[in-house]
């Protein structure tokens, strides 16, 4: 079931693209109250967006001529999200078959096209029954979780060929809830994340790490013979100023935080000393079982996604969680892109160390891509000029290429995204895509990077030079 070839891709999230808020029996999530009801992102943007309709995909019609864009592109994996209160809306309980049908026909129609759907369980939107019950800072979350991703095992598990059980663990519960958390709670800034924040999230990271090691237990146990990993944000962390001793140290901190936690639990069955002392600190309630870290020795994954956007140039700063910040820098003469500064080579050198420090695991590129306003995507006639993006996306391809030369398993590449959608706080305003989409009509339209992704897969990759 699982193949060797290599993975050409676009990724996507459910609340991002399906639209459809109520179809079908579907229940409400955390995103659909945080857009309707506390206007997260008019708090953040000015406007109230939501993915109420976002770019229809879960119609069809809409979906199958995306289907035929994908074609166009070349892409052989469509990486995309399932919506846990389509499927069981109450979050436990009834499962909603309606919801089911559409996931199974989606993976079938990608299938006939010849695209392998590689499916994430849970891209951060939870369903409002379980996030009124504390959400994943109720240890429950765990089984919760293990009952869902079953669920859809035994829908999915013998069309789909690779799962991923959670999406970016360190950017949801660490930027996104907190900020939402001010929101809702009407609390200054909603940016100002603290260490009460982290504090408590530490907790729901740590239920989310045992219910991923559980859950490719389950797989695994119940014989499901493709594979299943995880999608972390990595980060490389470098001091902004790398002769200050405290720059440095927060780098350090930053690293343990954003990028060894989750590494060395996946592939070292441990938390770093940092993380353990830090967050126990803050929290006694963060006092992981013993035979927690025994669940996450005996489940590893069989790859780690890799989602990169950018490297962290971090400083010291006292107001800041755990004394560090890392947003709005960038000291390199490239302007920064929506997410971070431009630095492919951060990529090459991220991927070589995991090669070295973490035993060399198979990896997927499971998102990479460049978010821009209008001023760097021009309209003109009928197409879309975005020359950053087209830049962006063939030098990191590139130098994910030449990682995998130097011996990095590298089996994929996935961008992200294909098509402009809901970029969570801020809504509509920030596009990804390769493929751009007017929100009123949903028409779409092909942008210059399309043309230049579809090169690049066309030639098998670009040409690597040192
Ligand atoms: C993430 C999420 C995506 C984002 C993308 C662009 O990486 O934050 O997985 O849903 O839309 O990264 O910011």
């Amino acid at each position: 079931m699982v193949s060797t070839r290599f993975l050409w891709g676009a990724a996507s999230a459910a609340y991002q693209v399906e639209g459809a808020w109520q179809a079908d029996g579907k229940g409400l999530s955390n995103w659909d109250l945080y857009t309707n009801v506390y206007r997260a992102t008019e708090s953040v943007t000015g406007r109230q967006e939501t993915g109420n309709v976002a770019i229809n995909a879960y119609d069809r019609a809409q979906y199958l001529a995306d289907i035929a864009l994908m074609r166009e592109l070349g892409i052989n994996c469509y990486r995309f999200s399932l919506s846990w209160a389509r499927i069981l809306p109450d979050g436990v309980g009834r499962v909603n078959e309606a919801g089911v049908a559409h996931y199974q026909r989606f993976v079938d129609d990608l299938l006939a096209a010849g695209i392998e759907p590689v499916v994430t369980l849970y891209h951060w939107d939870l369903p409002r029954a379980l996030d009124d019950r504390g959400g994943w800072y109720n240890r429950e979350s765990v089984g919760w979780f293990r009952n869902y991703a079953s669920i859809v095992r035994e829908a999915l598990g013998d069309r789909v060929s690779k799962f991923i059980t959670f999406n970016e663990p360190f950017i949801d519960l660490f930027l996104i809830e907190p900020m939402v958390d001010n929101i809702k709670l009407g609390v200054g800034s909603p940016f100002a994340i603290t260490d009460a924040h982290y504090a408590q999230q530490a907790v729901a990271l740590h239920h989310w790490l045992v219910a991923s090691a559980e859950t490719i237990g389950d797989f695994r146990a119940a014989g499901y013979t493709g594979e299943i990993g995880v999608a972390l944000p990595l980060m490389p962390t470098i001091p902004e100023n790398p002769g200050k001793s405290e720059d440095i140290r927060a780098a350090a901190l930053a690293d343990a935080v954003i990028n060894r936690w989750c590494l060395d639990a996946l592939f070292k069955g441990r938390y770093p000393i940092e993380v353990m002392t830090t967050f126990r600190q803050l929290n006694p309630d963060f006092a992981p079982f013993e035979a927690d870290f025994g669940i996450l020795a005996a489940n590893k994954p069989d790859f780690l996604g890799v989602n990169f956007y950018a490297p962290a140039y971090v400083r010291q700063d006292e107001a800041a969680p755990l004394g560090y910040n890392w947003f709005d820098t960038n000291p390199d003469p490239e302007p920064a892109a929506f997410n971070g500064p431009v630095r492919p080579d951060y990529l090459r050198r991220l991927l070589e160390r995991i090669r070295d420090e973490y035993g060399n695991p198979a990896i997927y590129i499971t998102e990479n891509g460049a978010g821009f306003g209008p001023v760097d995507e021009q309209m003109v006639g009928d197409s879309v000029h975005d020359p950053r993006r087209a830049n962006y996306i063939r030098r990191h391809i590139e130098a994910a290429l030449k990682a995998k030369e130097n011996g990095v398993d590298l089996r994929g590449y996935m961008v992200w995204s294909l098509f402009d959608n809901f970029e969570w706080l801020q809504g509509y305003g920030r596009r990804f895509g390769l493929v751009h989409v007017d929100f009123d009509t949903q028409r779409r339209t092909p942008k210059r990077s399309f043309d230049a992704y579809r090169e690049i897969i066309a030639q098998g990759g670009v040409t690597t030079a040192d």
